[in-house]
Order: structure tokens, then C-alpha cells, then sequence
């Protein structure tokens, strides 16, 4: 994955829980591992974004996008699941607003690309600290989402 500079900072790399009580994961999507998240204490400010992209896409086609995300804290903003198109314009697909308890939560949805499109996580930063944002297991697989699967959104 790669870290946008069109943004205002970075995700971070992280494993066990984040600094901050009260917000964020206790740990990766099954009690290990690592995930990515926004850290939204200072410098931080309100709707500060951090985007982190996956790797340009090599076909056109219709794919399937799951993923976890953790959105615990009182001043959880926002997470955006958008797709980076040729022209530049980012396409929301997904989003979420506001606090949704402390466990992870599944997405996912079908999405089309085109050769060169890229996907795009997209955090959000809210009014204050307790406002990290963490997102874990992506997956995109070939050809749609098959029925009978979780299927949460788009939204
Ligand atoms: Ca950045």
C-alpha cells in the first residue's frame, strides 16, 4: 500500500492497542497481528484526512472488496472507501460516520475498476483524540461478491 501526499498526514502501522484509552483497537482483527489506523491525537485536528492506496489495478473488471475496520472512540469521524480514477477523481464506494463500538466490524461490497484505478482508504480525523480509526484484512477478490456472504454496505 501506498500513502498518499494528497492528504493531510499518514496512517500508521500498528499492533496490540493504540496509545490513546478509549479509542481504537485493543489489537489486529482476531486478537494478532498488525493493522493500520489514523492516530488522532495532536498535531491531529478536526477533519484532518489521511488516504492510503492499494496497488493500480492491472484489468478491467468487477471485483470484490472486503475489509475490517474499528471505529471506537467519542469523537470518531469518518472512514471512506473511495476508487482513484484516471481523471483523478476519487469515487466514494463506502463510508461510515461516527462512532461503532469497540469490536471490529466487516465490510464489503462489489466494486468496479478499470485498468489503473486504485482504491483508496480514506480517515477522517473528528473533534478531539478519542477518534482513531483502524482498518485490517483487506481483500480484494475476483469477479462479484458471492451471494450468501456477509455483505455490509455500500452506504
Ligand atoms: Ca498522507
Amino acid at each position: 500500500m501506498t500513502q498518499s501526499s494528497d492528504d493531510d498526514f499518514d496512517w500508521t502501522l500498528r499492533s496490540g492497542s493504540t496509545p490513546s484509552s478509549d479509542t481504537g483497537p485493543d489489537s489486529g482483527v482476531g486478537g494478532y497481528g498488525y493493522y493500520i489506523y489514523i492516530e488522532a491525537s495532536d498535531p491531529r485536528r478536526l477533519n484532518d484526512k489521511a488516504m492510503i492506496l492499494l496497488p493500480s489495478f492491472t484489468r478491467d473488471g468487477d471485483f470484490c472488496l472486503s475489509f475490517s475496520f474499528n471505529m471506537y472512540g467519542y469523537h470518531v469521524n469518518m472512514l471512506r472507501v473511495a476508487k482513484l480514477v484516471a481523471s483523478g477523481q476519487l469515487v466514494t464506494l463506502w463510508k461510515m460516520k461516527g462512532q461503532q463500538g469497540p469490536h471490529w466490524q466487516t465490510a464489503q461490497f462489489n466494486v468496479d475498476l478499470r485498468t489503473a484505478d486504485q482504491l483508496a482508504f480514506i480517515g477522517i480525523r473528528g473533534e478531539a483524540f478519542s477518534g482513531d480509526i483502524a482498518v485490517d484484512s483487506i481483500a480484494v477478490r475476483s469477479g462479484r461478491c458471492v451471494d450468501g456472504e456477509k455483505n455490509v454496505g455500500p452506504h
